[in-house]
């Protein structure tokens, strides 16, 4: 019998700090200066102690190398080995740890165990991603994200393998391959990396007017958050809650984060990728160290057959979602991350989901999507983590008691112990057997038809949530929709493939249809694609759906760039830093030069970035705080013109304190509007910080 008692772990000698140690360092036998300290000894990976890791055995200070250097060999075969296959999907990604924790007894819902009473709580972690980029790409391409949670729960892992998006590409598993080959690099030219906007993608999707939901979400701000932290998380499927009786009903899951939804918009995207790549990552990473832990609450929309017959579109299709003002979301519980990985490939990367991972009290639905994805997932893991005992790995094996008889393959790490490794079988130290009653039990849920490569009749309907969601956007992200099929479609180089998918427009608003062909310089909009279903009509709008009409209420969680030169004010700086920090924000110190400045009253300030590393675009507000010498040298920056260019540009508060008024002014900004706030005395600081909890002056941009 398998336990899990033996998991390896290595030993974590290194800690992530900044802390630097002076270690000796003295000359090796070959005359290379080599680092001694007082720190473990380095051994081989059989244990042996190491006496040179600068010099290969050789015979002769300048003769051959000798394939005898063990030790040599081991560390370049094992190097020469780091790399496993990156996800096929969802390569770029991003984890942490945290928990789950009930704060609803569900158990009239679902006999899982982890709802059986209020305040149950398990471990998480949780893996960010983007879908289309490879392992190096960037962090802010146009894209949806991956939302995986793993949960240990005391019955097993139930894995929740969602987006950010609630509706998904594609109605049937078959179509992945030919998706996510469209939308990655062109097999011929290897490019364009971590971007639809190429012909690829738009032909596909232009021949496939079941994306067009989706689509309409993936050219929203929803496809460019401002951060993991600020985003939704969806199931995306209908799945089942069964209770103890046996009783089910339908679910669909969500995750709302208690920090409130924030996007970038598209030339921040654009530039952030060139000034941190890893800006979604580096910003997780921050939060959680700094204490700071992001919180979502995990709300459901729990339904019967009744509600689903009633329904204007199938319950089992992926690109349909049940608006939240039909069935409301009720939150059961809250997940949040409060510790960063010990090591990114060992957890990060080797983390397996798979969608078939649920327990006792969940079950699947027919949808045609989510069934083709529990058969992908593991397929997968065996393919990218080597085998079948993907398992055993640390990240993947289970926190409850587990007992089987599967065992050796590759890494075989805790096979099962004994003589009995069958069942039934009648010795005394027999190992596990099925139990009826704790047992997962699929929902018998009768089952009758022909069996034929077909979908279900609702499924042709392929505009009326479209139009939903864009009817559902305020004005501005109905143009950032329109600004972005603009975008994509200008890098598409065949003009039939333009035309093609603005063809779809018009079922979806005519207005946008108009907007995007006089955005791509179409002299007419082309005649709209004849539905293949009657399309639904009066579909409420649903708040939910906009971004902005559920943004943050506070600055926190967000950060605060200050701009600053020597010889500024000491009581303003210091009543900023205290602001921001009272909201639950971050600043960062944005200098001339990377040693910082030095205040009016003698403070040397460090900086945390010089101005051409700092730009604006990484900050959520930027204070300009400037001597009037410092703006004069500033004035003559590119960066630091363009930093204050941008923030205006990108709609963002500006604090105004000293002469920062004048690098404005340079900055092309000559007629400051109400988001540029004038910092005249101590006590605006936190006026300040308060209206920055708008995110941006949105005005600016309408
Ligand atoms: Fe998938 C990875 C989410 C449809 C096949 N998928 C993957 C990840 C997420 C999703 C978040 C990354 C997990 C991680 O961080 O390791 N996928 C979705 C959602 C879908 C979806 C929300 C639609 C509702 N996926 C989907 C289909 C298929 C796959 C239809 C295949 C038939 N997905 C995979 C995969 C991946 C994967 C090939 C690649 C790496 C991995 O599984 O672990 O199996």
């Amino acid at each position: 019998m398998a336990d899990q008692t033996n998991l390896y772990r290595p030993s974590a000698d290194t800690q992530s700090s900044n802390e630097i140690k002076d270690r000796k360092v003295v000359s090796g036998d070959g005359g290379e200066p080599h680092q001694v300290g007082d720190g473990p000894v380095l051994t081989t990976s059989q244990g042996a102690p190491v006496a040179d890791n600068q010099n290969t055995l050789r015979a002769g200070a300048r003769g051959p190398a000798l394939m005898e250097d063990f030790h040599f060999r081991e560390k370049i075969f094992h190097f020469d080995h780091e790399r496993i296959p990156e996800r096929v999907v969802h390569a770029r990604g991003y984890g942490a740890h945290g928990y789950f924790e009930a704060t609803e007894d569900l158990s009239d819902l679902t006999s899982a165990h982890l709802f059986q009473e209020k305040g149950r709580r398990v471990p998480a972690f949780v893996r960010f991603s983007t879908v289309a980029g490879n392992k190096g790409s960037v962090d802010l391409a146009r894209d949806v994200r991956g939302f995986a949670v793993k949960l240990y729960t005391e019955e097993g892992n139930w894995d929740i393998v969602g987006n950010n998006i609630p509706v998904f590409f594609i109605q049937d598993a078959m179509k992945f391959p030919d998706l996510i080959h469209s939308v990655k690099e062109a097999p011929d030219r290897a490019f364009p990396q971590a971007q639809s906007a190429h012909d690829n993608f738009w032909d596909f999707i232009s021949l496939m007017p079941e994306s067009m939901h989706m689509v309409m979400w993936a050219m929203s701000d929803r496809a460019i958050p401002r951060s993991f932290r600020f985003m939704e998380g969806f199931g995306v499927h209908t799945f089942r809650f069964v209770n103890a009786a046996g009783k089910s009903q339908f679910v669909k899951f969500h995750w709302k984060p208690k920090q409130g939804l924030q996007s970038v918009i598209w030339d921040e995207a654009v530039k952030i990728n060139g000034a941190d790549p890893d800006f979604h990552r580096r910003d997780l990473w921050n939060a959680i160290q700094n204490g700071d832990f992001p919180e979502w609450e995990l709300g459901v929309q729990v339904f019967d057959d009744a509600f689903a017959d009633s329904f204007p579109f199938d319950v089992l299709d992926a690109t349909k979602l049940i608006p939240e003002e039909d069935v409301p979301v009720r939150i059961v519980g809250r997940l949040v991350l409060d510790r960063v990985v010990d090591n990114f490939f060992a957890e990060t990367e080797q983390v397996a989901f798979c969608t078939q991972n649920i327990v006792p009290g969940v079950d699947f639905t027919n949808d045609p999507l989510l069934q083709g994805r529990n058969f992908s997932y593991l397929d997968t893991q065996i393919k990218r983590l080597g085998g079948p005992n993907f398992t055993h790995i640390p990240i993947n094996a289970p926190k409850c008691p587990f007992h089987h008889f599967q065992q050796d393959g590759h890494m075989a790490m805790h096979n099962p112990k004994g003589r009995a490794n069958y069942e039934p079988n009648s010795w005394s130290e027999g190992g596990p057997r099925a139990d009826p009653d704790r047992g997962h039990k699929s929902f018998p849920e009768q089952i009758d038809g022909e069996k034929r490569k077909v979908r279900g009749e609702l499924f042709a309907d392929h505009y009326s949530q479209a139009r939903q969601f864009y009817n559902s956007q305020t004005k501005i992200e109905q143009d950032h929709i329109a600004n972005a099929i603009v975008f994509e479609l200008s890098k598409v180089e065949a003009p039939q493939i333009r035309e093609r998918l603005v063809a779809h427009l018009p079922n979806i608003d005519k207005d946008l249809a108009k907007a995007v062909a006089d955005g791509l310089g179409l002299k007419s909009v082309p005649k709209a694609h004849k539905p293949a279903r009657t399309p639904v009509d009066g579909l409420k709008t649903s708040d939910a759906l906009s971004i902005l009409k559920n943004g943050p209420d506070s600055f926190a969680g967000r950060k605060m760039g200050l701009l600053l030169s020597d010889g500024i004010d000491d009581g303003l700086l210091d009543a900023m830093t205290k602001a921001v920090k009272d909201a639950g924000g971050m600043v960062e110190v944005i200098a001339p030069k990377i040693g910082g400045i030095v205040t009016a009253g003698g403070k040397e300030v460090p900086a945390q970035q010089k101005i051409d590393g700092g730009p604006s675009v990484l900050y959520d507000a930027v204070v300009i705080l400037v001597s009037s010498d410092g703006a004069k040298v500033l004035s003559k920056m590119h960066a630091a013109k363009t930093f204050a260019a941008d923030a205006f540009a990108h709609g963002k508060f500006i604090g105004v304190g000293g002469a920062g008024a004048e690098l404005l002014k340079a900055a092309g900004v000559d007629s400051p509007d109400g988001g540029v706030i004038a910092l005249d005395k101590n006590t605006d600081a936190k006026d300040f910080v308060t209206t920055c909890a708008k995110v941006r002056f949105w005005d600016r941009l309408a």
